[in-house]
């Protein structure tokens, strides 16, 4: 585990943002933990939260055009992360995010920031079973440009409708990559060293052995 994946860990504990438990998940599943991304809702802790993105999305290595959030969690998912990168590095990307009703005056549209073109970056927070990539997907094709991969925060790596995972599912069948700043196993490793936590590790075990990849 890098560094930068121990701090995220241990911020998104003292935030809230990750809670051990029991939680009904979009899915039906009821999962021993979740990890809500809207609970990073303060100007340091979105600034924070962006240059964990930028960290990862350096460390994978990939280039891109321009970074794409959808509506709504992504619209401060990709501007937080933007402005970290620039600060990070000595170069700018652009970013764009979408409205989810139309607009028929002004601008028009439904696309609001830089124009979508070139490679994408689809920005979001936990892919469950892969619903809002997919939206996006079509939005960026529309667009003419081409869906270059996903940056998420975690990677809960249990099984979709098939066995595979939703993210082995989206790029698989997107042929991109899905980046994640966290996945489960580092949460388990990092809780496992850590004794106000390690009692939730066998529940998380159990959930795994059920749904688990
Ligand atoms: P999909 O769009 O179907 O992939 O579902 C992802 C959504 O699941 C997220 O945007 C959240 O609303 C929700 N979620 C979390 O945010 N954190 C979790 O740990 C688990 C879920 C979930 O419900 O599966």
């Amino acid at each position: 585990m890098l560094d930068y994946q121990k701090q995220f860990i241990q911020y998104s504990l003292d935030c809230g943002v990750l809670k051990f438990g029991e939680f009904h998940l979009k899915s039906g599943r009821i999962s021993p933990y979740f990890f809500n991304t809207g609970l990073f809702n303060s100007g340091a802790q979105l600034a924070k939260l962006g240059q964990f993105y930028a960290q990862a999305l350096i460390h994978s290595g990939l280039k891109v055009d321009i970074l794409y959030g959808p509506a709504y969690k992504g619209i401060p998912l990709v501007s937080a992360a933007s402005i970290a990168y620039a600060q990070m590095q000595d170069s700018d990307i652009p970013f764009a995010f979408n409205r989810k009703e139309a607009k028929d005056h002004g601008e028009g549209g439904n696309l609001v920031g830089a124009p979508l073109k070139g490679n994408v970056l689809i920005l979001d927070d936990v892919i469950t079973a892969g619903t809002s990539v997919r939206e996006s997907v079509v939005i960026i094709n529309a667009a003419g440009a081409t869906p270059a991969g996903v940056l998420i925060a975690l990677d809960r790596q249990e099984k979709g409708e098939n066995d595979i995972s939703a993210i082995q599912e989206v790029s698989q069948r997107y042929a991109m990559p899905v980046i994640s700043i966290i996945a489960l196993e580092h949460i388990i490793e990092f809780i496992a060293g850590d004794k106000s936590y390690n009692v939730h590790i066998a529940a998380i075990k159990e959930y795994q052995k059920q749904y688990g990849i």
